[in-house]
């Protein structure tokens, strides 16, 4: 058989597809997170440990980039990012949901979700299942698990002690920029301020806000604690981040990868959610020793403000029949 120059470039060609396509099949699927968390707080740490866990179960499939303190999507910009496909992977939030699914609001009120318990109970059950197909079906995202974020705590500059919301009237409490942040500060009776966590620092310095809300944890890995003077441990909102996936990317999984996602989340999970409560429970002691004032308020009568403002609010209006009962229900 004698060899044409068609014949030498057919070949050329197939064995250029053949391989190009085990390239292909080689490459890692790259996976890019966003957060504007701090890289020393557990929901930073938690996304190395999901890294980690697929690096060991799916050895060269995925190919994950961690991205933090906001500068790849700023802070409340990652569910668009995600469903547009511009990005693969965020920690977000009720309130980022509630833009989108005024029903989710439910789950940014105050006073609501107990204990970290009580939120896994709720999201891992019943409950979780509904509203994470609503955030499927409607967005285009997968949530992969709920993650603790901690309880927020009230914490300002000033010396003036704090024991109801009445003595909240005036202070500049900045929130995230959302109308759902912003209500819950209401609430809570003080005048909320819109900004990016990113900002928050320089402006507890200057004093352009008189304080902010984050839970222990958060405050230490971002040293809030350095510019203010006192922590008023209202515990007014048990508060979560859902480890999040575009559902374009999700779509680009095989089943076994799938599986494998959701595990490596579920150790990132329990991981973050370990520390975080341990920290919780040790941290009154670090911020005293900082020099901090750290005291409980009259924590029921916060409670109440927040319960009644959030059940009279326009909010509540788009809440599903029976689902503030279903949820205390929970136990
Ligand atoms: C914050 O901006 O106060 C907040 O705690 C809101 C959360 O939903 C989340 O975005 C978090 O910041 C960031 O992950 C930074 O810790």
């Amino acid at each position: 058989m004698t060899l044409s120059r068609r014949t030498v470039l057919l070949a050329g060609a197939a064995s250029t597809a053949i391989c190009l396509s085990g390239v292909a099949s080689a490459a890692a699927l790259k996976i890019r997170i966003s957060s504007p968390a701090v890289d020393s707080d557990w929901h930073a740490k938690m996304l190395y440990v999901f890294k980690e866990e697929l690096e060991k179960s799916a050895p060269g499939e995925f190919d994950v980039e961690v991205h933090l303190n906001g500068v790849l999507f700023k802070q409340g910009t990652e569910p668009p990012a995600m469903q547009r496909g511009n990005l693969d992977m965020a920690m977000i939030s009720a309130f980022d949901i509630a833009k989108q699914i005024p029903s989710w609001s439910v789950f940014t009120a105050g006073y609501l979700i107990r204990d970290p318990d009580h939120q896994n109970k709720v999201f891992d059950g019943a409950i979780g299942k509904e509203y994470y197909k609503l955030v499927e079906d409607k967005m285009g995202i997968k949530i992969l698990t709920v993650a603790y974020l901690g309880t927020r705590q009230i914490n300002l500059r000033g010396k003036k002690k704090i024991t109801t919301p009445a003595d909240l009237a005036g202070v500049k409490l900045r929130m995230p920029g959302s109308d759902a942040w912003l209500f819950l500060g209401q609430a809570l009776g003080a005048t909320p301020t819109p900004m990016a966590f990113t900002e928050l620092y320089t402006a507890l310095q200057s004093g352009a806000i008189d304080g902010q809300d984050n839970p222990l944890p958060t405050n230490r890995a971002a040293k809030f604690y350095e510019v203010t003077n006192q922590i008023v441990l209202t515990d007014h909102l048990v508060d979560a981040i859902y480890l999040s996936m575009s559902g374009q990317t999700w779509k680009k999984l095989s089943d076994a990868q799938k599986q494998k996602v959701m595990a490596a989340a579920l150790k990132a999970r329990q991981y973050n959610n370990e520390n975080r409560i341990k920290d919780e429970k040790e941290l009154v002691a670090f911020f005293k020793k900082e020099g901090l004032d750290v005291y409980a308020p009259d924590v029921a009568a916060f409670r109440k403000h927040v319960q009644e403002a959030y059940l009279k609010s326009p909010f509540a209006k788009d809440w599903a029949a029976g689902i503030v009962d279903k949820v205390n229900a929970v136990k």
